[in-house]
């Protein structure tokens, strides 16, 4: 592309019906919008129609700013953090987009002129499900920030065709329903079909010789795959920057499959292009990786090269020179997922834009940042030195290059320690020869964090130990936050509207430590009367939905005990269900104590191939069952499993909520983000020392949350010292009349075997150390249970939960990766 100067900024006039923010320009616009996109008049749209008609008249208004943006960012050659992310949650756009624009009270009212049921129209949007669970959706997160930060940004991922499976639930087990987001359209997608990369995989490398006599490498793919652009634009809340998210869809590639198809094998070139779009079709549905699945390593290595490539070109068209490529961009790795664009800029930088190692490597090594999310060893992603030198036969030559400029100045530093060369190797070598993606992430990089203080202190004691040794300036924290424009505007609007009318001002929604203002009003009786009715009208609000749903209802009185998240057994789901199984008895065994009434929720989707996950959920509607239809419980307690939860479901499930259940295994979870989104909406955390629980505590005081069990270094000794869980189940009648109950036949129509795998594990192994928490756990839910009959008191350490928060949003995560990490100035865009 040329480097022609850019037409002036705005200079055709558009309609101002497609861009007026005024009642009159929404309903004419969505109008326009129903009879020119969808082809329809109201008395014969779908709600569908009606959606598409909304969204569009939505988008039109932030193209606008998007345009704008892009001229700006161009013409001053801003900074640009590229964010590459295989996941990316984003959640329904609609309301937040509206939320974003300023104009939710407008729309509404045009909505209803128009006689439109505008809360319809909003559930109507399917969201697209690109991420499996706190990962993407934190990527989601920092676009948000990026965006309202005034940050220019691009965040880089996968388009893919089937996002995170659907959950139903059929006799209790979670079956997987096919994600087909796309099929009725994405209206927020713009298709950018000349914006598209060629990717080799497989085949092999020669030497050459250039027209200056230097012998260089060529890599002779054996096959080539197109990947095509798919923009989507992030508005940040407030301002006129609009970010891009751009999403790669692997097409056939054109020229390549015609060599097949002159030879008259029509039918190989059409298997091939089927072949070649299976790569960004289906999301891998775990939240650790695939063991050696090929699928994933070509899609990892699919996006990656895309977006280097892209960067390339934007380089050129902006810039120029590729000398300057690591001040025009830095590009944050997501976990390991993306680590081989280290090697991938490597290889076109070299190979392709004819620099020597040395200035390559410069390059590379400063433009990388790399965020470590998960110390669980089976997380650690690695791959066969076969596979990947049969699909990216140069990406393995220069992965050995950098290992051997590296282990060379690990042995100058540490003279003769060849154990530590061996541990710190980019190529493990005990048993058969692997790459360690996160060993070449920490090479490649120029900065690595964890995600919260005490994740980042584990990554730079253990997990990097060597590493940090060697360069211990390269490690960082930063902690992880949420937006509160979804989380909170967008998914409790009431509370949101109650924390504005009591501070005097929004100004919290773009400064959450603002929110310190409603401290101030922590012992009004005032607040506290509006702050519970706004808690039991969500509360009301879930258990309607609920109700609609599943069929079991919910008493809006009671302790709302929720639990969403993925489902797996560091983070301890059985662990709440002991507790439930122990309130169950207790009833039985005195029906008339006076028990504060509770409501145990939970939420999330196992790994279809992770069987101890899908037998917990089985438990959890085992278990509901018995207790829901036992007439002696007579609604006491109540256990509902929300299907299907993701981003639109947890929306109607943060507001509601009283008891937060965050009990992971300390120094298990890296940080949590849903321990944020639960109390930035008043609910109180039961929790143990783990992840970015520590510091949520630190901030809203010790005496507003629920802290039990052991520390990550109590976890440690034990450990060492041997743990043997079948002691505790020995030595405890009631957790053993928990387990026995389980093993008796009572949840499962008289099968004594069904449970077993799972109460064998909790009794002889029991990785994470659910019965050694156990009795902490159940004395700290008897503590939850005293504090909320004090009605007054629980509801002022909710007020206070919130007035806490204001770390936890993701737009001071953001602001310490542009200071400290990044060097990123915002660029303001004018409205
Ligand atoms: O990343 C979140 C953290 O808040 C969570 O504590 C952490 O568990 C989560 C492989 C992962 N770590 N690793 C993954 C996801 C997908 C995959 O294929 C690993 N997700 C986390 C945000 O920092």
């Amino acid at each position: 592309m040329s480097m022609a100067q850019s037409p002036e900024p705005l200079d055709v006039d558009r309609e101002s019906t497609r861009t007026g923010m005024s009642k009159t320009a929404l309903k004419q616009g969505f109008l326009d919008n129903l009879f020119y996109i969808q082809g329809r008049f109201r008395e014969v749209a779908t709600p569908h129609d009606l959606y598409m008609a909304a969204a569009y008249t939505t988008r039109d208004r932030i193209l606008e700013r998007w345009i704008k943006s892009a001229q700006h960012y161009k013409s001053n050659q801003s900074r640009t953090v590229c964010y590459l992310s295989a996941e990316f949650l984003l959640g329904p756009h609609l309301a937040n987009n509206l939320v974003n624009l300023g104009i939710v009270e407008t729309a509404t009212e045009a909505a209803h002129e128009l006689g439109l049921d505008f809360d319809a129209i909003i559930a109507e949007e399917e969201e697209p499900g690109l991420g499996n669970g706190g990962l993407g959706r934190l990527a989601a997160c920092f676009m948000d920030s990026l965006s309202t930060l005034q940050i220019p940004s691009i965040g880089y991922g996968i388009r893919y065709e089937f996002g995170i499976f659907d959950q139903t639930i059929e006799d209790g087990w979670q079956v997987e329903k096919s994600d087909n987001w796309l099929r009725n359209g994405n209206p927020w997608e713009i298709p950018r079909p000349k914006i598209r990369f060629p990717v080799f995989y497989g085949g092999y490398t020669e030497q050459y010789r250039d027209h200056d006599d230097r012998t260089r490498t060529r890599w002779v793919p054996a096959q080539i795959i197109d990947g095509v652009a798919y923009d989507t634009p992030i508005l940040g809340y407030g301002v006129g920057n609009v970010n891009l998210l751009r999403l790669w869809k692997a097409e056939a590639s054109e020229s390549f499959d015609f060599q097949a198809f002159n030879v008259g094998n029509y039918y190989g070139a059409v298997h091939a292009k089927i072949e070649a779009e299976t790569i960004s079709k289906v999301l891998y549905p775990n939240d650790e990786p695939e063991a050696g699945k090929e699928l994933r390593l070509k899609q990892q290595f699919f996006f990656v090269s895309c977006s280097i490539q892209d960067m390339i070109r934007l380089q050129f068209n902006t810039v120029g020179p590729l000398d300057s490529f690591a001040e025009k961009f830095v590009v944050q790795l997501n976990d390991t997922h993306p680590s081989l664009a280290v090697a991938e800029l490597m290889r076109l930088l070299m190979d392709e834009h004819d620099m020597d190692w040395d200035r390559a490597w410069d390059i590379t090594h400063r433009v990388f940042c790399y965020t470590n999310h998960t110390l669980l060893p089976e997380a650690l992603e690695t791959w066969s030195v076969s596979l990947f030198e049969r699909l990216l036969p140069r990406h393995l030559e220069i992965v050995y290059e950098i290992n051997r400029h590296f282990l060379d100045e690990v042995r100058i530093r540490f003279l003769g320690d060849e154990e530590r060369v061996r541990r710190m190797s980019l190529i493990a070598e005990d048993g058969e020869r692997r790459v360690r993606m996160a060993n070449l992430a920490v090479v490649g990089s120029r900065a690595v964090n964890g995600v919260a203080a005490l994740h980042s202190e584990l990554v730079k004691t253990t997990l990097f130990k060597d590493f940090h040794d060697f360069w211990p300036d390269r490690f960082h924290n930063v902690t992880n936050g949420v937006t509160p424009r979804r989380f909170m505007v967008v998914a409790n609007p009431r509370l949101a509207r109650l924390i504005s009318e009591t501070c005097g001002s929004d100004d919290w929604i773009r400064d959450l430590g603002r929110l310190r203002d409603l401290e101030a009003h922590a012992m009004d009786s005032g607040l506290h009367e509006r702050w519970h009715a706004v808690k039991i009208a969500a509360k009301r609000d879930l258990a309607a939905w609920l109700k609609h749903r599943t069929g079991v209802l919910l008493d809006p009185e009671a302790i709302f005990d929720v639990q969403a998240k993925r489902i797996h057994e560091y983070k301890r789901q059985h662990l709440n269900l002991l507790h439930i199984i122990r309130c169950y008895q207790r009833i039985k065994q005195s029906p008339n104590q006076d028990m504060v009434p509770r409501a145990f929720i939970f939420g999330g989707k196992a790994a279809p191939g992770y069987f101890m996950a899908k037998l917990i959920i089985k438990l959890i509607n085992a278990v509901a069952e018995v207790i829901n239809n036992d007439p002696q419980i007579n609604g006491f307690i109540r256990v509902v499993f929300m299907p299907d939860f993701n981003v639109k479901n947890g929306q109607h499930l943060y507001p509601a909520a009283n008891l937060s259940e965050q009990i992971s295994l300390a120094g298990k979870e890296a940080s949590g983000t849903g321990n944020m989104k639960f109390s930035m909406n008043g609910a109180l955390t039961i929790g143990t020392l783990d992840g970015a629980n520590v510091e949520i505590r630190e901030e809203v005081g010790k005496e507003n949350f629920f802290l039990f069990g052991m520390s990550a270094d109590e976890v440690g000794q034990h450990q060492r010292e041997g743990y043997r869980p079948w002691e505790y189940y020995a030595r405890d009648a009631e957790l053993k009349s928990d387990i026995d109950l389980i093993n008796s036949g009572l949840f499962s129509h008289g099968d004594t075997q069904l449970f077993r795998p799972l109460t064998d594990r909790l009794v002889n192994q029991d990785p994470f150390m659910v019965l050694a928490d156990y009795r902490a756990y159940i004395a700290c839910q008897d503590h939850v249970a005293e504090a909320y009959r004090d009605h007054q008191h629980w509801t002022r350490m909710s007020i206070l939960n919130v007035a806490r928060m204001g770390k936890f949003s993701s737009d001071r995560a953001i602001r310490e990766y542009a200071e400290h990490i990044w060097r990123t100035e915002p660029h303001p865009i004018g409205l």
